[in-house]
């Protein structure tokens, strides 16, 4: 029988996301992204769910979009794609949708958490934009989230270098809901999941749609802005290699070009 990408915990009022491509540290695959849009679309139509939480595994939440699916896709291959455009059916959600982050959190899966309303973070959680050291930019909300988070000074950093964040430096830059204890980061993002299951669902749900709209602003443009630049990048020699460079486990030659 194929592997399930997502696995799906349903518990009513709440219910459990997990992705599980554990041997790519959850790279985010075609299949598993269109795996979890369908589990999330489905939860949220589901009347008995009231919040869902999303996870990953112990050692990754997810280490971003899957490099080896892009690696040889031309600029105009990935706008014609444009697979970056689904991530809007999570983004659509009006359930609250919970991260409970362990490991990696890195590109894409540091977006995938960003999108969500609440993050529960482990210890040793390491969050990041790495994408420019392999010649790219983050393309699903990175360059938005952190900027709109943390204003265009420390947000340039981090998508200009990659660095790598803990999560005390996260959770002091006030990009977390909470850090706990690594071991603890499941069932304090399902108890924080019932807590708001308690809620009257109505309150809920406009009260999210009221704090995204005072978050989100113009997102869509800067939304929109940020995707074409990324699928852009894709006609770089650098992105080429940056990509190859890592998939063949060697350090990357740039030629600005
Ligand atoms: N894509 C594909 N494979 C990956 C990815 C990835 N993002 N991350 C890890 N893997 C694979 C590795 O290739 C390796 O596979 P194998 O065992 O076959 O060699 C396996 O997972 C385990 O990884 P490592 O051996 O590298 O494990 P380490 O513990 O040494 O390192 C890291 C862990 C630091 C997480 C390292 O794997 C890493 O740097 N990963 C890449 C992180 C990254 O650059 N992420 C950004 C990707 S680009 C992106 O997310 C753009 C978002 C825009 C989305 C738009 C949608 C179209």
């Amino acid at each position: 029988m194929e592997e399930q990408l997502v696995l799906v915990r349903r518990e009513p009022p709440i219910a459990v996301l997990t992705l599980n491509r554990l041997e790519v540290l959850n790279a985010l695959s075609t299949g598993l992204k269109r795996a979890l849009e369908d589990a999330v679309e489905e939860l949220d139509a589901d009347p008995e769910v009231k919040a869902i939480v999303l996870s990953g595994s112990e050692r990754a939440f997810a280490a971003g979009a899957d490099i080896s699916e892009m690696a040889e896709l031309s600029a105009i291959e990935m706008m014609q794609m444009d697979r970056a455009r689904s991530w809007q059916r999570l983004r659509a959600a009006r359930k609250p949708l919970i991260a409970a982050v362990r490991g990696y959190a890195l590109g894409g899966g540091c977006e995938l958490a960003l999108l969500c309303d609440m993050i529960i973070a482990g210890e040793s959680a390491k969050f990041g934009q790495p994408e420019v050291k392999i010649g790219i930019i983050p393309g699903v909300g990175g360059t938005q989230y952190l900027t709109r988070g943390l204003g265009k000074w420390r947000a340039m950093e981090l998508v200009l270098t990659g660095r790598r964040v803990s999560a005390a430096e996260m959770d002091a830059m006030g990009l977390l809901t909470r850090v706990v204890p690594d071991g603890e980061v499941l069932s304090q993002a399902e108890a924080l999941a019932r807590e708001v299951a308690e809620m009257p669902p109505l309150a809920v749900r406009l009260g999210k749609e009221a704090v995204q709209r005072a978050f989100l602003g113009t997102l869509d443009e800067g939304l929109e802005l940020e995707r074409r630049n990324f699928y852009l990048l894709f006609a770089s020699a650098d992105r080429s290699e940056g990509m190859r460079a890592f998939l063949e486990k060697r350090p990357p030659h740039w030629t600005g070009t």
